[in-house]
């Protein structure tokens, strides 16, 4: 089993604690970000960062004070301390007609080619994909949504497939969606998404029953690409998120090889069942150093701080194929 990811020798990370036999482990001093520490900010959660420069940069989901939801950007030099912008991004429109976006929540990053690129949640007459780019995190340029509305949780794959871009996301509602479905989407150009496919369905156990949705960019490996995903149950006082992990082929993405009946996280720690939305991990984006196959998990907590969790992307893999 080999991780064809890039090395990544200066990972977040943090040893499995001795008697843990869990195969994602959190991090002792999570959570690593606060609700309060950028200005303004009533949470900061459900945050992607990645590699830049050789440390840190990630975009962050920033609830402000009057509770409206933003992106804003920041930097590390260890991918555990944060410095996050007083102010949200401006993204510079490169659309047909700038339409300025109602709200902007849970982005994700990716870096390929040339640029990292951005999707995340955009208000337009309710929530779609909004998809972006930055060369620097200095400028940002903002493309047409993705797809009509409804839609959450758009997210890239790290590479063309069969030379096209190709994102995984869940057609939803204006609400709180009691349902949720995994697909498949191409593109030639960023712009025009379609042949649709799907890719997995809720209610595949307990815990994934009311609705699924893709978390971080898959990771390539050599048995197709691991990703990690959030499940939803209903329970008699509302939602609770999990997330677990699948494994998709390498060049029919929406064929999926194997799926987890467990989840590998769930909301049991206090920051991750008190906050503004209780009982609530989810995971947006996760470094990977291809070399060792570490893998450091950034989840959003209670909808209110950001967390780390650790594992190994071959134990999950293995434990996908052989074992779950
Ligand atoms: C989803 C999104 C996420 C949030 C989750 C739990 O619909 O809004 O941002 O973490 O609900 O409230």
């Amino acid at each position: 089993m080999k991780t064809l990811a890039p090395s990544l020798p200066n990972i977040p990370w943090e040893e499995q604690p001795s008697g843990c036999r869990d195969l994602v482990w959190r991090y002792s001093e999570n959570p690593i970000i606060k609700r309060n520490q950028a200005k303004n900010a009533n949470s900061i959660f459900n945050s992607a960062v990645v590699p830049f420069n050789g440390q840190f940069a990630g975009v962050f989901r920033v609830d402000e004070r009057t509770r409206e939801m933003n992106l804003r950007r920041g930097f590390s030099e260890d991918g555990i301390s944060w410095k996050i912008d007083d102010e949200p991004i401006r993204f510079i429109q490169q659309t047909r007609e700038p339409v300025e976006s109602e709200y902007k929540y849970d982005p994700r990053v990716v870096f390929f080619e040339d640029r990292y690129w951005i999707t995340w949640c955009n208000g337009y007459h309710g929530p779609t994909i909004g998809v972006g780019y930055t060369y620097d995190f200095e400028n940002f340029y903002q493309l047409e949504n993705a797809f009509l509305p409804y839609n959450r949780n758009g997210v890239l794959f790290p590479r063309k497939i069969n030379g096209k871009y190709a994102m995984l996301s869940r057609p939803s509602d204006t609400g709180h969606t009691p349902f949720g479905d995994i697909f498949y989407s191409e593109s030639p150009d960023m712009v025009h998404w379609g042949v649709h496919r799907f890719v997995m369905g809720r209610g595949y156990s307990p815990w994934q029953s009311l609705k699924i949705g893709a978390g971080p960019v898959p990771i390539e490996t050599s048995e197709g690409w691991l990703l990690i995903y959030h499940g939803v149950l209903l329970s008699c006082n509302g939602y609770v998120y999990s997330f677990g992990a699948a494994l998709l082929d390498l060049d029919s993405p929406w064929k999926v090889i194997k799926r987890s009946r467990s989840y590998l996280l769930s909301p049991q720690e206090l920051y991750e069942c008190v906050g503004d939305v209780p009982n609530v991990v989810f995971p947006v984006a996760c470094l990977v150093d291809g070399e060792t196959g570490r893998m450091a998990i950034y989840y959003g907590a209670a909808d209110t701080v950001v967390a780390l969790a650790f594992g190994y992307v071959h134990e999950i893999v293995e434990w996908l194929l052989y074992e779950n």
